[in-house]
């Protein structure tokens, strides 16, 4: 599939994903949402590249939310498959395999800031903003938002993001642990390839690993996370890398992971 709307490349393992519509600061129309699901569908298998980065093009937003301009054309069924849509390639997003780092370079509001939550962790700039305003426009968040903010962030700070729409800073995002860590806009991408590039000589098989656990465990009781954990410690712990790992250690060396999701 060419692409339009979106740029994709692929450096020392990393995938750099951007969105790429900075006249309407990056809006997802449903063409948009189809070249992010292809470019994810491609990432299914850990082979193309062993971390992805996701973020936006020009210097003003990450993502501005769903195309509003795309709304007036909608009925309610539409905007319910446009939603579910949206759902779909955000729960792709959070089940690849591989780890995946929002790097919020500017505005990620509705649909912006729930493409964010849906990756393993959002690094931002100090000039990235974070909200859902769609009551502004007289509707709910519809990607997601309602529920991965109340996980984010809790409840009654999920309650008052949604009901007032207002736009968080970065180092406010980062308070309530919506964010993991803010940096200079001139410096975000490069600490934000240098993690990836980190992540990207570890052990797939634990980092996948450690994603499926601590997203599943989430949505179940402490005791059956728990048992989660112990059946993916035992998978990660028959793995050649592990024994790589122990005996890296042991003969005092750096470990060369295999790096593939098949050991
Ligand atoms: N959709 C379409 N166009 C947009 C969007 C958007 N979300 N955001 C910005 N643009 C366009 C503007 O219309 C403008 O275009 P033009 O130059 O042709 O007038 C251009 O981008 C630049 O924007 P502004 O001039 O407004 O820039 P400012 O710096 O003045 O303001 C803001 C920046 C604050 C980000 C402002 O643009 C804004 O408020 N944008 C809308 C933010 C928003 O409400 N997002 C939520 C959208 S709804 C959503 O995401 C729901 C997801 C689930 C939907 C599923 C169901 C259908």
């Amino acid at each position: 599939m060419g692409y339009e709307n979106v740029i994709f490349e692929v450096k020392e393992n990393v995938g750099i994903l951007t969105i790429n519509r900075p006249k309407v600061l990056n809006a997802l129309n449903p063409a948009t949402l189809e070249e992010i699901e292809d470019v994810v569908d491609r990432l299914s298998s850990g082979e193309e590249a062993k971390v992805l980065i996701i973020t936006g093009a020009g210097d003003k937003a990450f993502v501005a939310g769903a195309d509003i301009s795309e709304f007036p054309k909608m009925n309610s069924l539409q905007a319910r498959i446009f939603a579910q849509k949206g759902q779909a390639i955000f729960f792709k997003i959070e089940n690849l395999p591989i780890p995946v780092i929002a790097c919020v370079n500017g505005y990620a509001l509705g649909g912006g800031c729930e493409l964010a939550m849906s990756c393993d962790f959002i690094y931002a700039s100090e000039k990235a903003r974070f909200g859902q305003p769609e009551i502004n426009l007289g509707i709910i968040p519809g990607f997601g938002g309602t529920q991965r903010l109340a996980r984010l962030v809790g409840r009654a700070k999920a309650k008052e993001l949604c009901m007032t729409g207002v736009q968080l800073t970065a180092m406010e995002a980062r308070e309530l642990g919506l964010v993991a860590q803010v940096f200079p806009p001139e410096e975000l991408m490069e600490k934000t390839l240098e993690v990836a590039r980190g992540l990207a000589q570890k052990s797939l098989v634990a980092l996948r690993a450690i994603k499926e656990v601590i997203n599943k465990g989430l949505e179940v009781d402490l005791y059956t996370g728990c048992a989660l954990e112990a059946e993916a410690f035992a998978t990660s712990f028959s793995s050649v890398d592990a024994r790589e790992g122990a005996m890296a250690f042991l003969e005092k060396r750096k470990p060369t992971f295999k790096g593939t999701l098949t050991q």
